[in-house]
């Protein structure tokens, strides 16, 4: 059969050499995945708050070294509820398991080894999958009686400390990594950062802002889902987007008095929105009751929580 490469793009050495694979990021609830993602890549793709549980899907991000790419797939921080969207956001790492060529299992220095961490931990091991234990948030003082590294982790590939903060050890880890990728072209044309639609991202920043605003009212149960995405005028992104909650006495939180707690959510959200699309956004927030959202795993999907 005839090679469909014209003669230009026969491989090269530098092909020969090229490394490129897909790396998981996995660990309990607030261990620092997602912020060691926007770390690695340099922008803010995954959001991040001090609360638990705020990824809610898995997320690629694209992170780009020479002679290497490194598909990293941030997940929702694994745990025990059998609530469906916590089995939705289980289902969403058991995936990435299966998927990765190498996993991280990112574990808080300050909280050590526990049941999450053993049980991602054993999934990998059956799945044949290398893991490396990475302690997280270097830059903080450990908290006196936690053992580390722990003595399960001396099982590992690989052990090693990074802080996304400071960025100390990031590039080693990401030298490491690079080793037990396969050899293989970049996969993805060099302008994709992620496989997520801007849309996605821009409501995600809108959940980030909400649950920050929210503080300890609303944790959790806050979705948003974005109803229209306007890039027709290139001066001015038009958002519209519902902010959903479960409940009236939620959605009279939300709103705020007068509209200013709705108002506040959008204000924070809008500058990390238009970093994004890389101009100006108009931003239209409404708060929605519709206790569906929580109950319907078709309904978490459609949020792109699936
Ligand atoms: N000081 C310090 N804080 C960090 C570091 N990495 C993450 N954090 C903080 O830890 C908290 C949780 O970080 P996330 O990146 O959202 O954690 P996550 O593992 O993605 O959490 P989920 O999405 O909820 O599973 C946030 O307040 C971060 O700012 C770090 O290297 N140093
Ligand atoms: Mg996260």
């Amino acid at each position: 059969m005839a090679d469909p490469r014209s003669p230009g793009d026969r491989p090269t050495e530098a092909d020969a050499e090229h490394r490129a694979g897909f790396v998981a990021l996995l660990g309990a609830p607030n261990a620092g995945k997602s912020t060691l993602l926007n770390c690695l890549l340099g922008e803010k793709l995954a959001i991040v708050t001090a609360k638990p549980q705020t990824t809610r899907s898995r997320i690629l991000g694209i992170c780009r070294r020479e002679g290497a790419e490194l598909l990293l797939l941030d997940t929702p921080g694994l745990h025990d509820s059998e609530k469906l969207l916590n089995t939705t956001l289980n289902d969403a790492v058991e995936e990435v398991i299966s998927g990765c060529d190498v996993a991280l299992l990112l574990v808080d220095r300050r909280d050590g080894w526990g049941e999450i961490q053993e049980r991602l931990f054993a999934a990998l091991a059956e799945a044949g999958k290398p893991c490396f234990v990475v302690g997280t948030k270097a830059d903080l003082k450990r908290k006196p009686g936690v053992e580390w590294p722990p003595l399960r982790a001396a099982e590992a590939e690989l052990v090693l400390d990074v802080s996304a903060q400071t960025g100390e050890g990031v590039e080693t880890l990401v030298q490491q990594v690079v080793e037990r990728l396969p050899v293989s072209p970049p996969l993805y044309p060099d302008d994709v950062l992620t496989d997520r639609p801007l849309r996605f991202l821009a409501g995600e920043l809108v959940r980030e802002a909400a649950m920050e605003c929210l503080g300890q009212e609303l944790p959790y149960q806050t979705a948003v889902e974005v109803t229209a995405f306007d890039e027709s005028r290139p001066e001015l992104t038009t958002i519209r987007a519902n902010l959903l909650v479960a409940r009236d006495s939620q959605k009279r939180i939300a709103v705020g008095r007068g509209g200013e707690m709705v108002r506040r959510i959008g204000s924070r959200a809008r500058p990390g929105i238009e970093a994004l699309v890389g101009g100006k956004v108009h931003l239209e927030l409404f708060v929605k009751v519709d206790p569906k959202w929580l109950k319907s795993r078709k309904r978490l999907e459609g949020l792109g929580y699936g």
